[in-house]
């Protein structure tokens, strides 16, 4: 091993994947994103990135996952998994956006060792990564451009393949915790579908079978995921998977998957023919990451369940079983939301149990969850997990359960932590823990939906010229800047019964993101037309081009 950078390899390397002049590269909520054909540079450089983050932790293992979830085809993105299957500590996001904009390989040489200065990163250490990709077109180049930059600094890297986001994060938790007394799991895909079927078998057993349920897999990697996750359920859990088009081109999360049906709040018109009043149904989105249900009552009227009503679903369950098993004084359960939480989840919650609203992404949902003895942490989009902290595993495994009906919800517990994936939200590992919900409960998607009947809301995107004008405070859930502008959203919220709305800026789409709730639909629609016209406006919009829909 040597002690420093093989600068020649590097340039000879960066010359074949040179930055674009005109593009500036952000490591955002989700790593890099954006249109697929710009970003061979920026992955060449994540794989000498993952490999300095790998020596940074003593060789760790890094993951390194190429995706953009549920964003269209055409896009692409990469982002660095952590060793315990978490996303990239704060500074290195900085760290990695600083690097992808070097405008030349000299540049980008001076930049590394910069990199290496500051974070006394020791090059005698070796580098391990763990990489994989979604189903995009674009994947493959990408891949190999990664490729390069581990070749750039000899890394022992591992391709995945074509799998989950979440099942990536699972590998990199499993092979960093492998022979010790924390093991997670074994690091194959047989692995990850074993451990989640084995538990759901469990959880379910004595129980009825569920009634079939259809999964709408966006075209994307969830198809493959459903169907080897479908054979490991046998008959357990019937799984009819449609939007299963993985290789036609311009399908992946075209009028299907989780966001198409939770920003349209529709049904994907490719299920019309499939779904049955009353039938189960969830849309995965386009990595697999991201959960929603949905089902049409007797009169074909379509009905979500978003991730706050997820959240709310599990975790009443899990304080249920805690109480049975006797653990209640030991064991606190708390929920974590983000500002696009529907209020009346964040209402029927608080009534019941801690609630903290922290700033979208999941880093800060995952790290404020970890805070409690059982997280459960949902967006509304869907993405979410439950965490199991080390105390709360160790309480479980030394209990000394005095009944049986003790001893029954101690055994559900335990399962329960091996079936929900304790790195990310994962759509497969919590559509079976949703399933085991309705099934204790037989709760059919209606009686599930009437936990609380959500405020009408609305999702609209802004274009600007420069988003990080707007700087927000109080968990993003008000503006500090442009200057007078929350006043003025404000003065129009107080317009409406039951109104909220607020404005932040994307961190993973070029726009402005406004969102808006209030205690009729209509009221709801323009309330956010209304602030999305405001927010147009400020920004120094051309009044020429202001979209229609906000006049
Ligand atoms: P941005 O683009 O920062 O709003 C979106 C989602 C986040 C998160 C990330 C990562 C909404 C409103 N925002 O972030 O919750 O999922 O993408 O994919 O859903
Ligand atoms: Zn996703």
């Amino acid at each position: 091993m040597t002690s420093s950078l093989s600068t020649d390899l590097i340039r000879l390397l960066s010359d074949q994947h040179p930055k674009p002049s005109n593009i500036l590269f952000q490591y955002g909520t989700a790593g890099f994103r954006t249109l697929g054909s710009t970003l061979d540079s920026v992955l060449f450089r994540v794989g000498i990135i993952a490999a300095l983050r790998s020596k940074k932790l003593d060789g760790k293992t890094i993951g390194v996952m190429v995706t953009a979830s549920h964003n269209p085809e055409e896009d692409n993105g990469v982002k660095l998994v952590d060793p315990r299957g978490e996303m990239l500590e704060a500074a290195w996001e900085g760290h990695s956006t600083t690097i992808s904009n070097a405008p030349t390989s000299d540049a980008l040489i001076e930049a590394l060792e910069s990199l290496i200065q500051i974070a006394k990163i020791d090059l005698s250490k070796p580098a391990n990564v763990v990489y994989a990709r979604d189903t995009r077109p674009s994947g493959p180049a990408l891949v190999s451009a990664l490729a390069d930059g581990f070749k750039a600094l000899n890394v022992t890297a591992r391709n995945a393949g074509v799998v989950t986001t979440p099942i990536l994060h699972y590998f990199v938790k499993c092979i960093n915790t492998k022979g010790t007394k924390y093991s997670y799991g074994d690091d194959s895909e047989e692995g990850y579908y074993q451990k989640l079927t084995t538990s759901y078998k469990k959880l379910v057993a004595g129980k009825a079978v569920q009634p079939a349920l259809v999964v709408d897999c966006a075209n994307g990697v969830g198809a493959l995921a459903g169907k080897q996750l479908s054979e490991h359920l046998g008959d357990t859990l019937q799984l009819v998977l449609e939007n299963t088009s993985i290789t036609k081109p311009g399908a992946l999360n075209n009028a299907c998957g989780a966001d198409y049906v939770k920003v349209s709040q529709k049904l994907p018109p490719s299920l019309a023919n499939v779904l049955k009043p009353g039938q189960r149904a969830c849309s995965l989105d386009g990595d697999a990451d991201r959960l929603i249900y949905f089902y049409l009552d007797d009169r074909g009227v379509f009905h979500m369940l978003d991730g706050d009503k997820i959240a709310a679903l599990v975790a009443a369950f899990i304080i249920e079983l805690v109480k049975v098993a006797g653990l209640d004084d030991q064991i606190k359960v708390g929920v974590v939301q983000t500002a696009y939480a529907n209020g009346a989840s964040t209402k029927y919650l608080q009534e019941r149990l801690p609630v903290k609203c922290v700033p979208t992404g999941v880093k800060h949902l995952h790290h404020a969850a970890e805070r409690y003895n059982v997280g459960v942490y949902f967006e509304a989009n869907g993405h979410g997990t439950v965490l199991f902290s080390q105390p709360t595993l160790d309480t479980l495994a030394e209990y000394q359960p005095s009944t049986p009906a003790q001893s029954r919800a101690v055994e559900h517990l335990v399962s329960l932590t091996e079936l929900i994936n304790q790195t990310v939200g994962d759509a497969l590992s919590d559509m079976l823990l949703v399933e085991v919900v309705l099934s204790h409960k037989s709760y059919s998607g209606e009686e599930w939906n009437s936990l609380y009947v959500d405020l009408p809301n609305r999702l609209a995107k802004v274009s600007v010229p420069d988003r990080n004008v707007f700087k927000t405070e109080d968990a993003e859930r008000r503006l500090v800047s442009p200057p007078g502008l929350q006043a003025r959203i404000d003065e129009l919220v107080n317009r409406y019964q039951g109104g909220r709305s607020f404005v932040r800026p994307s961190g993973t789409e070029d726009v402005v993101r406004v969102y808006a709730e209030a205690a009729l639909r209509t009221q709801a629609d323009e309330l956010a037309m209304r602030v999305a016209g405001l927010v147009y406006d400020q920004a120094g919009g051309d009044p020429s081009s202001r979209p229609k829909e906000f006049l």
